[in-house]
């Protein structure tokens, strides 16, 4: 990569390719370069303004006046060009449009309406861990626990039918490729785009969807008035495309963070009260939704330079969240430190409306594990999934020591 400053106007200029296979590899380098060139970076190869800063990231992500998400949070600008798929209710929307859609998702999915979930979540777990504790203690944790836990309790939450489940992973897969530049991992999902949405579309109706469930929840708000009966199944999909690989991905960040770091797991295994500060912090050790984009609603000032209005910001929330100037140590997995403020699940006005779901999910995960495993630790050579937007492992070999 090469970085230019532009004398006149005081923007350090670079033509790394965030969207690379080669980046998508190994991000870590590129983060590093882009936080240290300045507080807004011009990347020439997609013509938009990179912030790698934890302070300028926080600041866009809570500024929604100036940073729109209308225009979409991918690369693409809405302004311009016509969506892949209808926009997102919530993901795609400003206040005061955004409010009633956004309201209803908090109340469905917030902390009270899960305390029910709690305990049936934590025995599935337990359950499924037997299950792959008793083929032996080396097994892949992407298959067996990341991708079979969520799928084991989500669906079954929302209220969906048995059929068609597999086309959730697919689906989110492509939905958050669709934010980075139409390149061959955009190319490749586009075959199954028709089926997978017409899949999608078909289970947000109501009288699919099971009689109780987030997806019910979503229909008696319409019939409160709260949204109206055209804006459910929008916000139904939003549960679909967000809710699954998010968590597949985090799951895996967390259990990848206990492999490599085996003294973390004795602590976790001593306090398994842990288990949710532990999954913040691979939240932000990690980042599993690596990047999103705002589109300036006017001309902003960012450091010494300005930018104009109309124009995509990409703003690094996997770099915001190892900025040695906001993290001490920042590449440790540390179940010591307090990660709260990590951008890992946005800040401000759209912050992840499932963070609630997702720390759950991962709570029932990291319980059942630490009643029962002694030790994590690799056992083969881990390989990664390349994704626009999403951190993620393909496959994770681990050997587990029981007792
Ligand atoms: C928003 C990350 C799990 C549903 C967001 C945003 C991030 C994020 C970074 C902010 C987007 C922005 O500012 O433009 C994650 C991560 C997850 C996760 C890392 C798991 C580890 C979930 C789950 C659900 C969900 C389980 C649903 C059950 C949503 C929705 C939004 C959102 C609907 C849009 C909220 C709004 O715009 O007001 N998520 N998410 N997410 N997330 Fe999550
Ligand atoms: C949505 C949504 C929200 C967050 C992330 C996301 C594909 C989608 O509301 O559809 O990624």
């Amino acid at each position: 990569m090469t970085l230019a400053p532009s004398r006149a106007t005081d923007l350090p200029v670079s033509d790394a390719d965030p969207f690379s296979h080669e980046v998508l590899e190994d991000p870590l380098p590129m983060h590093e370069q882009l936080r240290e060139a300045g507080p807004v970076v011009y990347l020439s190869r997609y013509d938009v303004y990179a912030l790698a800063r934890y302070e300028q990231v926080h600041a866009a992500l809570v500024d929604w006046q100036q940073f729109q998400s209308a225009a979409g949070v991918g690369l693409s600008n809405f302004r311009t060009e016509k969506p892949w798929r209808p926009p997102s209710l919530l993901l795609e929307a400003d206040p005061p449009r955004h409010d009633a859609p956004r309201r209803v998702l908090s109340k469905v999915l917030g902390p009270r309406a899960l305390r029910g979930l709690r305990d049936a979540w934590v025995a599935d777990a337990e359950v499924l861990v037997d299950e792959v504790l008793a083929d032996g203690p080396e097994f892949d944790v992407v298959p067996r626990l990341a991708e079979a836990f969520p799928l084991r309790v989500f669906p079954d939450a929302v209220g969906l039918p048995a059929e068609g489940r597999e086309n959730l992973l697919p689906y989110g897969d492509h939905a958050f490729n669709a934010f980075g530049p139409a390149n061959d991992l955009v190319a490749k999902g586009e075959h199954r785009v028709a089926e997978l949405s017409g899949w999608v579309g078909s289970v947000c109706a109501r009288d699919v969807l099971a009689p109780e469930g987030f997806g019910a929840d979503i229909w008696a708000a319409a019939d409160r008035g709260d949204i109206t009966p055209a804006m459910a199944p929008l916000v139904v999909r939003s549960l679909l495309t967000a809710g699954v690989d998010t968590t597949v991905h985090g799951i895996s960040a967390v259990l990848s963070g206990f492999a490599t770091h085996p003294d973390q797991w004795q602590r976790l295994r001593q306090d398994p009260g842990l288990a949710r500060v532990a999954f913040d912090e691979a939240v932000r050790w990690e980042s599993p939704v690596q990047t999103f984009f705002r589109t300036a609603t006017t001309d902003v000032r960012i450091g010494g330079t300005v930018v104009p209005e109309g124009r995509k910001v990409l703003m690094f929330l996997a770099a915001a969240n190892r900025d040695p100037r906001r993290w001490t140590d920042p590449d440790r997995f540390d179940l010591g430190r307090d990660p709260s403020g990590h951008v890992g699940f946005g800040m401000g006005l759209h912050q992840c409306v499932g963070q609630h779901v997702a720390r759950l999910e991962a709570e029932a995960v990291l319980t059942a594990l630490a009643r029962r495993v002694r030790s994590i630790e690799l056992a083969g050579a881990p390989r990664r999934h390349h994704n626009n937007t999403l951190r993620a492992w393909e496959s994770l070999p681990v050997r587990l020591e029981v007792g």
